[in-house]
């Protein structure tokens, strides 16, 4: 990667944005290269994981909060990233989102990224992450990261984030189905989108009666949000670090509540990091970079050493049940010592 292009892309350069993302994406050495490069200059953005049941309305609030974030005084840049846009399941939204993105072309502060495929090196967060910090070293302050609320690999993505914003729709009546167990857990923000529909008030009511509930037991575990099951506290003594998840009302498209989404987004922001919580979250994710990498080297070049017949053959003893997997390790580990040397 020539240092022009990184150098264009610390200015501001779109295009070589773009150029670098790409190579990132695809996972060649020149984008490993932007990403060292890149480096020194990243940790300054606000990441916020959005994510919810398909078709709430997640593309069209990113789009809203987007344009919100804009407004605000220091003018901030601001970039999207839909991840896995492509998946069977939501395969109609693709074109839905392009035509919904539109109207943000036009603004040079806003950069919107569709990540193009699941199953990549390294997995969905991990490519998420690296995205990012192109993004982060372009100065773009919000990270915006789309992603549907589903598997693990969104628990990921959003452990990856400094704000999680869960959005819901109305349900009917007092049940909540549509949230997941569990995701309650992982909110720093709640939304309730299309609050045109019937029902909001009673989904915000639901949800915050939930959260007043669990609130008792909260305890912060990574910085993140744990339903603790050890003794409640008492309900009105919060923990002095402690954020109380708002629920909010939306109605993405024609941006109604966006403005006090934006608000909490930036206030969430000011107090990870009035806490040290920012920093605290930045240590445990570059702890978890470090072990994953270690785990994938060692295991990479522990891989190269030993003769894929070597291997078989210790399998196959394995098999037999005449090697226990502790014994197999062991001579797994050793091989070079006994052959080479
Ligand atoms: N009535 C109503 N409709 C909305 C609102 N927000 C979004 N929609 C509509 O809901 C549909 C889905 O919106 P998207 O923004 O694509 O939802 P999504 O959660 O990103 O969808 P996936 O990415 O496919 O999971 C679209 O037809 C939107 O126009 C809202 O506040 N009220
Ligand atoms: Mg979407």
């Amino acid at each position: 990667m020539p240092a022009e292009q990184i150098s264009e892309l610390r200015k501001g350069n779109r295009l070589a944005l773009s150029r670098i993302l790409s190579q990132i994406e695809a996972g060649t050495a020149k984008g490993d290269q932007a990403l060292e490069a890149l480096f020194p200059y990243t940790g300054q953005a606000h990441k916020i994981g959005i994510t919810g049941p398909p078709g709430s309305g997640k593309s069209t609030l990113v789009n809203a909060l987007a344009r919100q974030l804009r407004t605000l005084e220091s003018h901030p840049k601001v970039a999207i990233i839909a991840v896995d846009p492509t998946s069977p399941f939501t395969g109609g939204a693709i074109l839905g989102d392009r035509v919904r993105m539109q109207d943000l072309q036009g603004d040079k502060g806003i950069f919107i990224r569709s990540m193009a495929s699941r199953g990549a090196l390294g997995g969905l967060a991990s490519q998420t992450e690296m995205l990012s910090q192109a993004f982060d070293a372009a100065g773009y302050e919000y990270i915006i990261i789309e992603t549907v609320g589903a598997g693990q690999s969104e628990v990921d993505i959003v452990n990856l984030a400094h704000t999680t914003i869960v959005v819901d729709v109305p349900g009917m009546g007092d049940d909540i189905q549509s949230i997941k167990a569990g995701i309650l857990e992982i909110a720093d923000i709640l939304v309730v989108n299309k609050a045109d529909h019937l029902g909001a008030d009673q989904s915000v009511k639901h949800l915050q009666t939930m959260i007043a509930m669990g609130y008792r037991g909260l305890r912060y575990a990574g910085g993140k949000h744990r339903l603790s099951e050890t003794m409640p506290q008492k309900q009105d003594e919060p923990e002095p670090s402690g954020w109380i998840p708002p629920v909010l009302k939306t109605i993405a498209f024609d941006g109604t509540g966006v403005d006090k989404l934006a608000e909490e987004v930036v206030k969430h922001g000011k107090h990870l990091k009035e806490t040290g919580l920012w920093a605290e979250k930045a240590e445990s994710a570059i702890t978890e970079t470090l072990r994953k990498l270690m785990i994938s080297t060692l295991y990479k070049r522990w891989r190269q050493t030993i003769p894929e017949e070597e291997l078989e053959n210790i399998v196959n003893q394995v098999l037999e049940r005449t090697l226990h997997p502790h014994q197999a390790i062991q001579q797994l580990l050793s091989y070079n010592k006994n052959t080479t040397h």
